[in-house]
């Protein structure tokens, strides 16, 4: 009889895979950092790692196994083998190429897309009832590559889309207003990255919207130049890119508080990369933000805003940027 025996009466064996097992996919600066997110707001009561790295993987999990004592009712595995994958509810994807120092997200597209044809049909074997988070860059093109690769919903396959610009936006509203950034609304939506556009027009603090106050703002008139909040969010990432070499924490958050919604589905709103053919005037199958609510089942709704003639025009220059890189893939 083995010690285990000797312990403890067997009276049904323990199930394998819990329900709110999230994968993530590339344990660089930005997967850790969605790990990391995700365990310490027990938000999964699983989570499994995969990179083609086995080294860097296999020390990833030992150390955050060693903190597990700290965290509450969380597993964590990790394999270059998508078989300790199985039954993820949800799979964030980070792998690939980030962008170097003064390079357009967009650049990265054919090196990403290689990647993705090796991983995403190995998700969707081994899960085939789960949800794509797509984080790897350019988001709203690979969340379009994921889709067509993967066969699965549209619901299903999300990208984190501009829910950081946004987060960045509101922090920056929050420093002029000396206001919490979670009591500061603001939505950017369309392109993750260069083309996002800034929804002025519903901008407010307690519903009070600023454009009410100043017709002006977020134009080149006003005078406070409320449009430079944009152009930084816009800049950001190659600042950060510059300065610390990568950006980590605020995706990191920003994807936990997005696979919460969706395993505990909570309905909130975020705006994430959905296939927008449809609305807005978009005539074509592409990928952009817009604020989703989010459940258990992927994007179940999309919020139609009330869009200037111009921010609508934006959204379809984005639409048609985007849809003709997507010509030019070969996956
Ligand atoms: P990183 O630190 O270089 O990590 C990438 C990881 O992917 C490495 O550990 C690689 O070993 C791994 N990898 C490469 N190929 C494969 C493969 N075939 N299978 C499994 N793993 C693989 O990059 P970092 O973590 O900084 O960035 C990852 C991606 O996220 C890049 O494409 C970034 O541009 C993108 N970001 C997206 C953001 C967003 O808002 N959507 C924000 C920040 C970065």
């Amino acid at each position: 009889m083995s010690l285990v025996e000797k312990l403890m009466y067997e009276v049904e064996p323990a199930v394998r895979v819990s329900g709110g097992k999230v994968t993530v996919v590339g344990t660089g600066q930005v997967g850790m950092a969605c790990a990391f997110s995700i365990l310490t707001q027990n938000i999964a009561s699983e989570l499994a790692l995969v990179d083609v790295v086995a080294d860097k993987l296999k020390g990833e999990m030992m150390d955050l196994q060693h903190g597990l004592t700290f965290l509450k009712n969380v597993k964590v595995s990790a394999d270059t083998d998508y078989s300790v994958t199985a039954g993820s509810k949800i799979c964030i994807v980070t792998a690939g190429a980030r962008q170097r120092e003064g390079e357009s997200r967009l650049s990265l597209v054919q090196r990403n897309t290689d990647i993705f044809k090796g991983i995403i049909p190995k998700l969707v074997e081994h899960s085939p009832d789960t949800i794509l988070l797509i984080v790897s860059n350019p988001v709203d093109i690979l969340t379009y590559v994921a889709w067509k690769i993967s066969g699965l919903p549209k619901n299903r396959v999300i990208g984190s889309g501009t829910n950081l610009d946004s987060s960045r936006f509101r922090f920056l509203m929050s420093q002029r207003l000396n206001v919490a950034p979670s009591s500061c609304h603001g939505w950017i939506i369309g392109e993750h990255g260069d083309s996002s556009v800034p929804v002025w027009s519903g901008v407010n603090i307690a519903g009070v919207r600023l454009r009410d106050l100043d017709s002006s703002i977020g134009t080149s008139e006003d005078p406070e130049q409320w449009t430079q909040l944009h152009k930084q969010v816009v800049e950001s990432a190659y600042e950060i890119i510059r300065l610390k070499g990568y950006t980590s924490w605020a995706i990191g958050l920003s994807v936990a508080a997005l696979a919460q919604a969706i395993l505990k589905n909570t309905r909130s709103c975020y705006a994430v990369s959905t296939l927008v053919q449809g609305m807005q005037g978009i005539d074509k199958d592409v990928f952009l933000s817009a604020p989703c609510v989010l459940g258990e089942n992927g994007v179940t709704h999309v919020i139609q805003q009330t869009l200037s003639e111009a921010e609508k025009a934006q959204l379809q220059k984005s639409a048609n940027t985007l849809y003709e890189v997507q010509q030019g893939l070969t996956y």
